[in-house]
């Protein structure tokens, strides 16, 4: 018997079985007198269920009506061009974290790749998910890829689900600013102590702050002319390293559109208001000022003083501004009456105090002595 050839279907999405599908040929050579009692039927089968190319296609055929028993079945067919394509797996939404501080990288975080679909059942495939931003540039509007990339032992008859994207991704500047507290320093310890509060069921002075933070401050951009203050940061913490951050940040948390140039003055409770001698600019990715390394960082109203004082190589600013100035910051006769006319009746003088220059949680000599070493000390900016 002969057949025609059967038309074989070539490829087909990976489905775990090596069946193929096929449409019979025309079966010819059975003789008249078995017309209609003799027919033919075929199946198609991979030589195995994996991915690939130029795959072994065998076609066998089988004979089935009632004179079948005077007739051998056409022999099978062997094709050499199968192709099996990897299954599309498709992903729920993954999260990503829209938002990171500018570190010269373009790598996103990824909380949850999400939930793979059209794994076949008993297979093992699992997902990674790999977030990138389109540049490591700050900037707002930045656009996020996620990418996938398929693990596990079946992995390799998966197509990984096609890159998803966002379009409201945000790199903040990194802002870090350096200061120290002459009130606060410890020369043991080459650090700042952190400031103290009273307990009243300890009746004793216990940290104000937790962790490393020392004190707390406040940060003010000033336009090029001084006059107008642009931006101010409240309540940022002082680290004993010296560091001023943002609530559990590594950074000042600045708007993600900012640019331009700015004064930068820093104010603490009880320290002089201390200004950049300079404009900084904020147009790039990092802004980084360190007021302790040198005093000319910070601006000198008179040239007839320093305006940081330099203790254990650092420069620090000045403690003893306990009243406000009305004209310009100035640490004057009015402080230091205000330190002398309390530091007599100690009772009241424990707690987180202004007056309290040194941080210990009371008011008492040592606070007099530090503001009357610093008195006529002036910074006007204004
Ligand atoms: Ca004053
Ligand atoms: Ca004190």
């Amino acid at each position: 018997m002969t057949i025609s050839d059967p038309t074989v279907t070539l490829n087909k999405s990976y489905d775990g079985k090596t069946t193929a599908s096929v449409v019979v040929g025309t079966l010819s050579g059975v003789l008249d007198s078995d017309a209609g009692n003799v027919t033919v039927g075929a199946t198609a089968a991979y030589d195995n269920a994996n991915v690939g190319t130029g795959k072994t296609i065998t076609v066998l055929y089988t004979l089935s009506g009632s004179a079948v028993a005077n007739y051998v079945a056409p022999a099978s067919k062997t094709l050499t061009t199968g192709s099996i394509t990897p299954r599309v797996l498709s992903i729920s939404t993954p999260s990503i974290t829209l938002s990171k501080i500018y570190d010269g990288t373009t790598s996103a975080a990824i909380t949850s790749s999400g939930t793979l679909d059209g794994v076949l059942n008993g297979e093992t495939v699992g997902v990674g998910a790999y977030g990138a931003y389109s540049d490591a540039n700050a900037g707002t509007g930045k656009s996020i890829t996620v990418k996938y990339t398929l693990t596990g032992a079946n992995a390799g008859n998966y197509q990984a689900p096609a890159n998803y994207s966002v379009n409201n991704g945000v790199i903040e500047k990194r802002f870090t600013v350096k200061v120290s507290l002459e009130g606060l320093w410890n020369s043991s310890s080459k650090s700042l102590n952190k400031c103290k509060k009273w307990d009243d069921k300890l009746q004793d002075v216990v940290d104000k702050y937790a962790g490393d933070i020392a004190d707390t401050v406040t940060i003010e951009l000033h336009c090029t002319t001084y006059s107008n203050i642009s931006f101010s940061f409240r309540s940022l913490e002082l680290h004993q390293n010296g560091t001023i951050t943002t609530d559990s940040l590594s950074i000042i948390r600045l708007p993600a559109s900012i640019s331009g140039s700015y004064y930068l003055t820093i104010k603490s409770r009880n320290h002089i208001e201390t200004t950049s001698s300079s404009l900084l600019s904020f147009d790039g990715n990092s802004i980084d000022y360190d007021f302790t390394d040198n005093v000319s960082k910070s601006y000198a109203s008179d040239a007839s003083f320093t305006p940081t004082k330099q203790v254990d190589g650092k420069w620090m600013i000045y403690a003893g501004d306990v009243i406000s100035d009305t004209d310009y910051p100035e640490i004057n006769l009015g402080d230091l009456y205000e330190i002398f006319n309390h530091r007599s009746s100690l009772t009241d003088l424990y707690g987180y105090l202004k007056l309290d220059l040194n941080g210990d949680g009371f008011v008492d000599e040592s606070d007099l002595y530090m503001l009357f070493a610093n008195r006529n000390i002036y910074l006007s900016k204004e």
